[in-house]
């Protein structure tokens, strides 16, 4: 494998396999792991915890040391963001910025006490977008909706916004004459207060994008076949089950249109997304009596709809993401304000999971970029506040290791719980993942957030770094009350490409560095394997014996969900170091899945055993981010067009949702 780096830097000097590892973890026969849903849980956290106690490496003496390390952190932080703020691009290396995509954050986000009377989202004029046949824009049919769907509390919210349009129309007059504001035209007298629009880049996208190459092509081919399945034999319901050719429902909200429907945008498959978003005018109704995921639905619905109106322009996704936002606030009514993993939207009745009071640290971490964009757009801060007090309370909360995460944390007393275990993977993946992004979103200022990023990707090195035997692949390993096990999750390749992102961004040369090296790991994750896809789950061999591979599999770790993580990450390595290699391997990785997980009568699915080239053992479900994510990526990675969705126009949400990042305010 080539570029497997001699000198790695970032391990801990001293680090080096010692002796075996005693297995630290039993695991149900199905390891799905996936966050959130009870029938794919995969931990035994308890007995861990038990398991390992007497073993704690989690000592209450690091706390001087802890302290200073902060310190120091701090310090660092402030270095970056004063080289970030004062380097020029080239100097980095870097791209050089888009100008600002979007108006400023309007006064009153940025300090909502201030203006206790500010006026929540005004309807948007429609500023035509893309190509005039997804322009649905009939205002009579829109208004039908709205007068279904939206609360009398909105009805009054677009009342006084419709006062206020009117108001701003009549002050700009020339000789009497009254001139409309243009798209893109603000006058200087009104332009702090303008309304945040959708992404000014989005036209771009489908109207002078490149005609699609060869191996764009194919993804588009990829995305009609499963979408074919999915309009055949699941249209509406949550996921598609293409060999049984049925369906099945898990929030009962088409989720799988939903989370489709960027993607849909970005290939231009223009009449897929009309009678898409036909769906969602027509039958998606969020009145109805279901336990929803507050993540899943979050990273899933809230930020397809969200993604959705900033391609497309179109306010009917913006007025469906309010009513969603809207009925997701009960979540947060617990005594700690860490909100609990379920809520039911008709009801509004909020719960923890039946078996514990406690929520996942990752999921209650990673719904901050659209809560934040939900009140950017509509002005209602209620759903940034509610988010970032998470985010405030995790930062201050003890517990962690060098910047590394527990999986856990009460609703009730608000502290981490089953302490001691550090994870990359499921359950604290995303956490690191929203630090960055959210820092990014904001406009680079909320040094809190690049502190804690970077304390943990210290932590990550320090802690959870090693490289495995014979090819010395360097991967990011698990920690259990102080021993280390050797197991990786694929959810965590996700985190080269975010650690290219935040290299992008002007952080440390090395993060770029470390990202190169775990992208070749996680390549080597799909490509040791028979069928060429990963696993869920690896265990990476520490010991020089010629006869063991790098890359071992558990039985039961043998499947793979068409989850995203490895052509995420090489969309990001490719775009930012444009080395053609990346796009090559997600070539392998698309024929793969068409040859292991292509199902002939419409649909892919997730397999039961990436090792058996000749049974791999449909399992008979399309996951929704298969077409949200997996196949976006694939598709923009194919690109080499570097403002196809530009990293310093947008930021990812963790389905690979793109929200725009908000412009710095001006004169900053
Ligand atoms: C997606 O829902 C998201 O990417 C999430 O962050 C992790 N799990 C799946 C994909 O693997």
């Amino acid at each position: 494998m080539g570029g497997v780096l001699t000198a790695l830097r970032w391990l801990p000097a001293g680090v080096g396999p010692a002796k075996p590892p005693a297995p630290l973890r039993a695991r149900p026969p199905d390891a799905a792991s996936g966050r959130g849903r009870p029938g794919r849980l995969r931990r035994c956290h308890v007995s861990d915890a038990a398991a390992g106690g007497a073993a704690s490496g989690l000592h209450l003496g690091d706390a001087e040391p802890r302290s200073e390390l902060r310190r120091q952190q701090k310090l660092a932080a402030a270095l970056v963001l004063e080289a970030v703020n004062g380097r020029s691009a080239e100097e980095r290396k870097m791209r050089p910025a888009d100008p600002p995509v979007l108006p400023a954050p309007q006064k009153a986000d940025a300090n909502p006490e201030d203006s206790p009377g500010v006026l929540p989202q005004k309807p948007q004029r429609h500023f035509r977008r893309g190509p005039p046949n997804l322009q649905i824009r009939a205002p009579s049919k829109d208004s039908r909706d709205r007068r279904q769907d939206d609360t009398k509390q909105r009805d009054e919210m677009v009342g006084d916004a419709r006062q206020e349009e009117n108001t701003q129309r009549t002050v700009v007059s020339w000789r009497g004459a009254v001139i409309e504001p243009q798209p893109g035209t603000e006058l200087p007298s009104r332009k702090a207060e303008a309304p945040p629009r959708p992404s000014s880049q989005a036209p771009r996208i489908q109207s002078q994008a490149a005609p699609p190459n060869e191996r764009q092509r194919a993804v588009i081919d990829a995305f009609r076949h499963a979408w074919a399945g999915y309009r055949k034999f699941a249209w509406g319901h949550d996921e598609l089950k293409p060999v049984s050719r049925s369906f099945s429902e898990w929030f009962g909200l088409g989720l799988t249109l939903i989370d489709a429907l960027d993607t849909m945008w970005i290939l231009g498959l223009k009449k897929e997304f009309e009678e898409a978003r036909k769906w969602v005018s027509k039958k998606l109704r969020f009145q109805k009596d279901v336990d929803v995921n507050l993540f899943e639905s979050t990273i899933r619905v809230l930020g397809g709809l969200l993604s959705a109106y900033h391609l497309s322009g179109d306010e009917l996704f913006l007025r469906k993401a309010e009513d969603f936002g809207n009925r997701l606030m009960p979540a947060f009514q617990t005594p700690s304000k860490i909100p609990y993993s379920d809520v039911n939207i008709g009801t509004g009745a909020a719960h923890p999971p039946r078996w514990t009071s406690d929520s996942t640290v990752a999921e209650v971490t990673s719904i901050q970029l659209e809560f934040r964009e939900l009140s950017r757009l509509t002005g209602r801060k209620k759903f940034q506040e509610a988010a970032e007090e998470v985010t405030r309370h995790v930062h201050s909360l003890s517990g962690k290791k060098d910047g590394l995460v527990p999986m856990f944390i009460s609703t009730h007393s608000g502290l981490f719980t089953h302490m001691g275990v550090f994870t990359l993977g499921a359950r604290a993946d995303s956490y690191y993942e929203y630090l960055l992004k959210q820092w990014i979103q904001g406009g680079k200022k909320e040094t809190q957030l690049l502190e804690d990023y970077l304390e943990a990707v210290e932590g990550i090195k320090k802690h959870l770094l090693r490289r495995s035997e014979p090819r010395k692949l360097t991967f990011v390993g698990e920690l259990a009350h102080g021993r280390f096990s050797a197991k990786m999750d694929h959810l965590v390749c996700f985190l080269p490409g975010t650690l290219a992102l935040g290299a992008h961004h002007g952080l440390p040369a090395d993060h770029m560095e470390l990202a190169r090296a775990l992208m070749d790991t996680c390549y080597q994750m799909n490509r040791q394997m028979e069928t060429g896809l990963s696993p869920e789950i690896v265990h990476f061999n520490l010991y020089p014996q010629s006869d063991h591979k790098d890359v071992q599999v558990k039985p039961a770790d043998r499947h793979n969900l068409l989850r995203p993580e490895t052509v995420e990450s090489l969309f990001y390595l490719h775009r930012l170091t444009g080395d053609p290699k990346y796009q090559d391997w997600g070539w392998e990785l698309l024929q793969s899945f068409n040859a292991y997980t292509r199902v002939p009568s419409g649909g892919y699915s997730s397999i039961s055993n990436v090792r058996d080239p000749l049974n791999p053992q449909p399992r008979d479900k399309m996951e929704s981010f298969f077409l949200g994510e997996t196949l976006k990526y694939l598709y923009l990675l194919f690109s080499d067009d570097p403002d196809l969705l530009s990293l310093d126009a947008y930021v990812f949400n963790t389905e690979a949702h793109p929200l725009p990042i908000w412009a710095p305010p001006r004169g900053a």
